[in-house]
Parts: C-alpha cells; structure tokens; sequence
C-alpha cells in the first residue's frame, strides 16, 4: 500500500490538480486527459480492484457516484452530461490498482470503447 500513486495523492505525498474531497473520496485531474475533462474518482480506502470491495464498501461507490454528480453540476454538465467507467484487471487496461472511476467529459464520447 505504501507505493501505491493514489495513496500517496491522498496523503498528500505527491502533489495532484484536487477538485473534490469529502471523507471517503478523492477526485482530482487525470495526469494524462483522455477527454477535454477527465477527471479520477478515488475511494480514500485502498482498495484495489473490485473483486477486493468487502460488503462494509458498499456505500463508497454509492458515495463516489454521488459526488460525481455534485461535480459535473458544479462544472456546469447538467446538460451535456459526462461518462463515468472504471477499468478492472488486465483486460479492461487497469494500470493503477487502486479502484478509480474515469470521469470523462467535454467532448461527445464513442460508444463502444476499444
Ligand atoms: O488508469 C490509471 C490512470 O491514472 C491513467 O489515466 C493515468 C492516471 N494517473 C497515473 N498517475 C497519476 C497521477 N500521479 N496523477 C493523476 N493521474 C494519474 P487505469 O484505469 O488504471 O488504466
């Protein structure tokens, strides 16, 4: 856990563009933007995939997809709105193993992803 990147974000040992913090979540600027915004939404616990969510989590993704929301609000999305996607193990191309949302917006997205 101690070299996990996104742990060390949360503790404020790497420096990172935050926008959102409450108790249990984290949300700051993607190093490397997919999209006009693009944005990761983090739970504060270390958790690394979702195969490791324990039943006692269970209100962390509710948690992190409401601020989620309260942020696409502020950034003015009501409207045009935004995609939230998470990438799990190899397959799906998860490179941090620390659970995060992709928060992608600011441009019309494609659908399917690759
Ligand atoms: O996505 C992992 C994402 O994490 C990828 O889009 C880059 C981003 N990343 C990695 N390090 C940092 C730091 N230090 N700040 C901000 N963003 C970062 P995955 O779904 O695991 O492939």
């Amino acid at each position: 856990m101690q070299e996990c990147i996104f742990c060390k974000i949360i503790n404020r040992e790497i420096p990172a563009d935050i926008v959102y913090e409450d108790d249990h979540i984290l949300a700051f600027k993607d190093i490397q933007p997919a999209a006009p915004i693009h944005l990761l939404f983090i739970p504060k616990k270390h958790i690394p995939t979702f195969f490791d969510l324990e039943p006692e989590d269970s209100h962390i993704i509710g948690d992190l997809q409401r601020a989620a929301a309260t942020v696409a609000r502020e950034m003015g999305l009501k409207e045009r709105g935004f995609r939230l996607v998470s990438n799990c193990m190899k397959d799906a191309g998860q490179l941090v193993f620390h659970m995060h949302y992709h928060f992608l917006a600011g441009r019309p997205l494609q659908w399917p992803p690759g």
